[in-house]
């Protein structure tokens, strides 16, 4: 096999992707399009104007990885990206890849303290942030002992990446690592603990993009591709990065906070053929359609993933719009969705069926299988599995057992071989498709000098889908009140990403407790 080619074999039914034994994933994704004649194919457009064919991407990703290794950045050091969708993410991400370096996408609306915690975890040599993210990382590069050897803008600075980008040889050959090699990283939030780092390798977007993107999608190279959910989560990633680029497609790029009216706008202007949300967006989405109408014909299909998506939104998305919208479940672990509805067998409610080149085991307490129709833990195989978390060997002992990985889930699969979500393990919340830990908004509230405990739970709103409420006892009961609400609210805002602020405040007597006086949560999740 020449280098750096991987073979896709779907006959006898199987699915077996065969890599060459030396094998960089960047020449699938970016190179292939230029020997197969796509180099003047638009392979991202953006909000700002900007595009960018397939040669002029493969050249600034040729660039960008000579810019890093200029920088002294050595093969299999991290760089973090604090990078907001834009065309220098790809290139950052790619050229890292290219030259052998693991480029670590973060959470852009993460706070200094959590940025921190991942600059020092991951022992980065650099980290490289859009100027929007300026204040939140240079106040977390300030908490450390240590910096990274290079703090770099992407753009707005004489010494930025898009400075170093123009300034760099065009000409990369790829670092010859095979596709078992440590490719990228993708933090993962924890429940009490700190973010996890999934260690991603070589083949893992390959198989994500064939098994989920090829064979579930049917995305193929006609395709225009827009993900509301942003590239630094592993669904956005796929949806808007390499499920286009793995079939010559095209990606819209919006760099800004996804409401409806600007992802109605993006839909309108640009006419993707594929369209990536999440619940809590499509649900604002149809309140917005309510009082206007939006030009959605261009788009064939929509996908849903992060959180379950309620049997109602599927069904009133589909009255109004005509378009169905297909739920599968993924995680940063397994880096895109291992069960899913298909374009012809949507089960509205229901997670759907396995993806092809994956496995799932749904059992009790002790480890066995339970018989149809009950609950069970979720855990799944697969080979585009993170090989291990960073740092975190009993995190990775416990979580990835011989090839499977515990999602964390409850799942059950139904007689007909649906399977069907039926909550988390832990405590943690999926709020706006995003991990949101309740002791992290706890610890931030009981800061306030009038509280004497706090629970925050899971509460599930109109549209049937899961915020943050925080249930408070105060020292003294006469300071409840909206004034108080107001002061949490704002304490929330100086500490916690926008999407983890409780959106209730109970004020209690006291909270329910067990004899050895842990909070029983369940008591009070509604
Ligand atoms: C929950 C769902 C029910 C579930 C993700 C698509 O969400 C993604 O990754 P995360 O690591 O979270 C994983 C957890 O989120 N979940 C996600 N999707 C669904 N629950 N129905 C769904 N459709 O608890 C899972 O364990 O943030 C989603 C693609 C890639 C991803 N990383």
């Amino acid at each position: 096999m020449r280098n750096h080619t991987v073979e896709v074999d779907l006959s006898r039914g199987e699915n077996v992707l065969k890599f060459a034994p030396v094998f960089n994933v960047a020449f699938s994704f970016i190179d292939r399009h230029l020997w197969d004649g796509r180099a003047d194919k638009v392979a991202i457009r953006t909000n700002r104007g900007v595009e960018v064919t397939y040669a002029e991407l493969a050249e600034n990703v040729n660039r960008c990885g000579n810019a890093l290794l200029d920088m002294g950045i050595g093969h299999g050091e991290r760089v973090i990206m604090i990078v907001k969708d834009c065309a220098e993410f790809f290139y950052c991400f790619w050229g890292a890849i290219k030259a052998g370096l693991i480029p670590v996408p973060v959470n852009t609306l993460l706070r200094h303290k959590d940025y921190a915690y991942i600059l020092a975890d991951s022992g980065c040599a650099a980290v490289i942030y859009s100027p929007e993210f300026a204040d939140e990382v240079e106040m977390a590069l300030d908490q450390l002992e240590t910096r990274p050897t290079h703090c770099l803008r992407v753009e707005g600075e004489d010494i930025s990446l898009q400075a170093l980008i123009a300034a760099a040889d065009p000409e990369l050959e790829p670092t010859p690592t095979t596709a078992e090699d440590d490719c990228f990283w993708l933090y993962s939030s924890g429940s009490t603990g700190s973010p996890k780092g999934a260690v991603h390798r070589h083949r893992d977007m390959v198989v994500s993009s064939q098994f989920y993107g090829v064979q579930v999608l049917g995305v193929r190279e006609t395709d225009v591709c827009f993900s509301a959910a942003k590239l630094f989560f592993a669904y956005g990633l796929g949806n808007g990065m390499t499920f286009p680029l793995w079939v010559g497609a095209t990606s819209v790029l919006y760099d800004d906070r996804p409401t409806p009216e600007s992802t109605f706008e993006i839909i309108e202007q640009f006419k993707p053929s594929l369209y990536f949300g999440v619940p809590t967006l499509y649900a604002a989405q149809l309140k917005a359609l309510e009082s206007e109408s939006r030009d959605l014909s261009a788009v064939r299909l929509c996908v849903s993933a992060g959180e379950a998506l309620p049997a109602n939104i599927f069904s009133r998305w589909r009255e109004k719009t005509g378009l169905a919208i297909l739920d599968g479940i993924g995680s940063t672990e397994l880096l895109h969705i291992f069960i899913s509805n298909r374009v012809d067998d949507i089960n509205p409610g229901s997670s759907g069926l396995m993806v092809p080149g994956y496995e799932a085991r749904i059992v009790n307490e002790v480890g066995e299988p339970v018989p149809a129709g009950e609950s069970g833990k979720l855990w799944i195989k697969g080979d585009s599995t993170a090989r291990c978390y960073w740092n975190k060997p009993e995190k990775t002992t416990e979580t990835m057992v011989d090839g499977w990985l515990d999602t964390g889930d409850t799942y059950l699969q139904d007689k007909q071989g649906y399977y069907h979500y039926c909550g988390r393990n832990d405590d943690m919340l999926k709020v706006g498709g995003i991990w949101c830990s309740p002791f992290e908004i706890e610890a931030t509230l009981i800061k306030h000098p009038k509280l004497l405990e706090v629970a925050v739970v899971g509460r599930t709103d109109a549209a049937g889908l899961i915020k943050p409420e925080a249930h408070i006892v105060l020292h003294n009961p006469q300071d409840a009140g909206d004034p108080l609400s107001a002061e949490l609210l704002a304490l929330c805002k100086q500490n916690l990403a926008p999407y983890k602020y409780p959106r209730w405040f109970q004020f209690v007597s006291e909270l329910p407790k067990t004899a050895t006086g842990k909070i029983q949560r369940f008591k009070l999740r509604s």
